[in-house]
C-alpha cells in the first residue's frame, strides 16, 4: 500500500480528508503518526503559496509524498477578505461567536451577502516539484449562526442552492459539497492515474 503524509494540524480537516480518502487503498499518515510538531510560517500570499509551504517542508522533513490543504473563507462585505488570514481573523476575536456577530453585521450594513470558501491543495512528490489542485464552493453569510457540525466558519456559511449552514452538516453531507472535497477528489484522480 503507498504511503501519502497529509501535513496538517487540524483536526478537523484531518477528519473531512480521512473520510474521503476511506476508500481508496493508499495509507494516509498525519503528523501525529509521525510525531511531526513543528510547522513552517505559512507567510504566503495565496493559499496556492501557503499550500505549497506545508507540503514541500512535509516532504523534506520526511521523504515521504506529502500534500497540505490552506483554506478560508473571503466575504464580500470584507472586501472579499479574511482569504488567507482567515485562522488569524477567527482567532483575533475573544471567541468565534464574538467574530461571526460582527461578520453578519458588516453584511447587514453593506448589503452584501456573497462570500465563498476556497482550498488549494499542494502535492509534493520530489524535491520542491508540486501540484496544485483548488476547489471553490460558492454561497452566503447566513442572517444567525447556526449548527454544531464542522468548524471554523461553518456556522455561518450557506452553499448556494441550500438553506442549511454548512455546520447542520453532517461531515459526509459537507463532504458532498465542499470546497475541501473538490479539491481533494482532483488530488485523489491524479494519484489514480
Ligand atoms: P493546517 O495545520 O492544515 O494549516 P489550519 O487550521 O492552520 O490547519 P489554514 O491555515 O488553512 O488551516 O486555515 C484555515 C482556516 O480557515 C481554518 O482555521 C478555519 O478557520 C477556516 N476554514 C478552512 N476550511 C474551512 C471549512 O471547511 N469550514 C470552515 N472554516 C474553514
Amino acid at each position: 500500500m503507498r504511503q501519502l503524509l497529509f501535513f496538517s494540524n487540524n483536526k478537523n480537516k484531518i477528519i473531512e480528508i480521512k473520510k474521503i480518502f476511506d476508500k481508496f487503498n493508499l495509507e494516509l499518515l498525519s503528523l501525529n503518526d509521525l510525531k511531526i510538531s513543528e510547522e513552517p510560517e505559512e507567510s504566503g500570499q495565496t493559499f496556492e503559496e501557503n499550500a505549497k509551504i506545508k507540503s514541500d517542508y512535509g516532504f523534506n522533513k520526511t521523504g515521504i509524498p506529502c500534500f497540505a490543504d490552506d483554506s478560508g473563507i473571503c466575504i464580500e462585505s470584507l472586501n472579499w477578505k479574511p482569504g488567507v488570514l482567515s485562522k488569524r481573523f477567527l482567532n483575533s476575536f475573544k471567541s468565534n461567536e464574538a467574530c461571526f456577530e460582527s461578520i453578519i453585521k458588516s453584511v447587514k450594513m453593506k448589503s452584501k451577502q456573497n462570500a465563498y470558501f476556497k482550498t488549494s491543495i499542494s502535492l509534493t512528490v520530489k524535491d520542491n516539484q508540486s501540484v496544485i489542485f483548488n476547489g471553490k464552493i460558492d454561497g452566503k453569510i447566513s442572517e444567525q449562526a447556526k449548527g454544531r457540525f464542522g468548524f471554523g466558519y461553518d456556522p455561518i456559511f450557506i452553499s448556494k442552492n441550500y438553506n442549511k449552514t454548512l455546520a447542520e452538516l453532517p461531515t459526509k453531507e459537507k463532504n458532498e459539497i465542499s470546497h475541501r472535497s473538490i479539491a481533494v477528489t482532483k488530488l485523489i484522480n491524479f494519484l489514480s492515474n
